[in-house]
């Protein structure tokens, strides 16, 4: 596998998966297909050699520069969606087309072509779990979404499964816990509490706070994906996440801790309508079966790093904040 084209290269897990295979498999050459959505921006993959890493900006949902593209390919990796959660409260209809329409026409183009598939989702399209209960998602879990977002991402990983099913297309797909890392744009928690204290104003915790998500570095969700593109079985679903339970009260303390801040100096703001309360993954059949393992797993140090990116790269994150804090308040969150 040479020659791959990743959709939403430009946004944030994208274009970090984009570097991991640059750096990773130095023979192989990478299109960005990305639409540069509000969420995408050509500077997270700027610097790369441009006889390895092409370009191109067209919609998924375009049906002939999909085909056209998938064509010349040996392998997709789909990242590309609307992928906000809040955003998908406020105006769902997005959702539908990306995740929906979008990964169809992938579907069709990878079914015309012969090519491979790894499609990339998420651990939401599991619903939610209590905060005493002691199961994690596991590749056997029922659907049960619960937003917008989530229902959209559910939908598109069903039609991968019908499309390997019914018409034999070589696809893989992975669910996968919250990311943080660098190139995460503002709407996210952790990015819009960081820029928030660097604008000298307090973190917004949705209710009480005591919502869990399962963080994972990005890098990690990198190799998990790039493990699953080369060694995975066709048709299987594969959950990627690294044991990093915590609850929302208890990223943001360690992040005003780490920036010197007063660990207890945020607000509570109203919470987000149907919020999911708990996320948690088994990865055990990535593990055992493809022997993956996450490298990222200190999330003190991890979150650390992500401080510090966001604090030197301003420029990168502060055109993006007042566009973000207009639609929060728009929300009254
Ligand atoms: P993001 O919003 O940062 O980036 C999305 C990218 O897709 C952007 O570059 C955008 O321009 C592009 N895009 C959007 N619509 C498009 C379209 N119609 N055609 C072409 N390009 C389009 O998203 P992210 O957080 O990097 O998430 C990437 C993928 O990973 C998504 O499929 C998401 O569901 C999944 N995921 C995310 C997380 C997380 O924690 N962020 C966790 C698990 C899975
Ligand atoms: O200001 C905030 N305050 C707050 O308390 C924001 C933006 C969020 N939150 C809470 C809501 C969630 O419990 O923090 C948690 C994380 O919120 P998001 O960053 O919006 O992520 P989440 O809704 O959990 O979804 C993320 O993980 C799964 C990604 O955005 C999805 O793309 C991915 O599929």
């Amino acid at each position: 596998m040479k020659n791959i084209i990743v959709t939403g290269g430009a946004g944030f897990i994208g274009s970090n998966f984009v570097h991991h295979v640059f750096r990773e498999r130095p023979d192989w050459t990478i299109t960005v297909y990305d639409a540069l959505t509000y969420a995408g921006n050509r500077k997270n993959i700027e610097g790369l050699d441009p006889e390895r890493v092409k370009f191109i900006h067209a919609n998924i949902c375009d049906e002939a520069a999909i085909d056209a593209a998938v064509a010349e390919c040996d392998a997709i990796v789909h990242f590309a969606a609307e992928s906000h959660n809040d955003n998908s409260l406020h105006s769902p209809y997005p959702f539908i087309e990306t995740n929906i329409i979008g990964t169809y026409r992938i579907l069709e183009a990878v079914r015309k072509h012969g090519k491979r598939l790894h499609h990339v989702s998420t651990d939401e399209v599991y619903g939610d779990l209590e905060l005493d209960d002691p199961a994690k998602f596991t590749p056997d879990t029922p659907y049960n979404p619960s937003s917008p977002y989530s229902s959209s991402k559910a939908s598109s990983d069903l039609l991968v499964r019908a499309w390997v099913r019914s018409f034999g297309v070589q696809a893989t797909i992975s669910n996968c816990s919250n990311n943080y890392g660098p190139y995460q744009h503002v709407e996210k928690f952790i990015p819009r509490q960081i820029t928030e204290v660097l604008l000298g104003r307090k973190p917004k915790l949705y209710g009480a706070g005591e919502n869990v998500r399962d963080w994972i570095h990005t890098e990690d969700h990198s190799s998990g994906v790039l493990t699953i593109l080369e060694k995975g079985s066709i048709g299987e679903t594969y959950l990627i996440g690294a044991d990093g339970e915590k609850n929302n009260k208890e990223v943001v303390e360690l992040m005003l801790e780490l920036m010197g801040k007063d660990a207890k100096d945020y607000d509570h703001v109203s919470d987000r309508p149907g919020h999911d309360m708990r996320y948690a993954i088994d990865a055990t059949r990535l593990q055992n079966e493809l022997g993956w393992r996450p490298k990222y797993t200190d999330f003190r140090a991890g979150l650390a790093d992500t401080v510090a990116w966001y604090t030197d790269n301003r420029s990168w994150w502060e055109p993006l904040k007042a566009e973000t804090e207009a639609k929060y308040k728009e929300l009254g969150r």
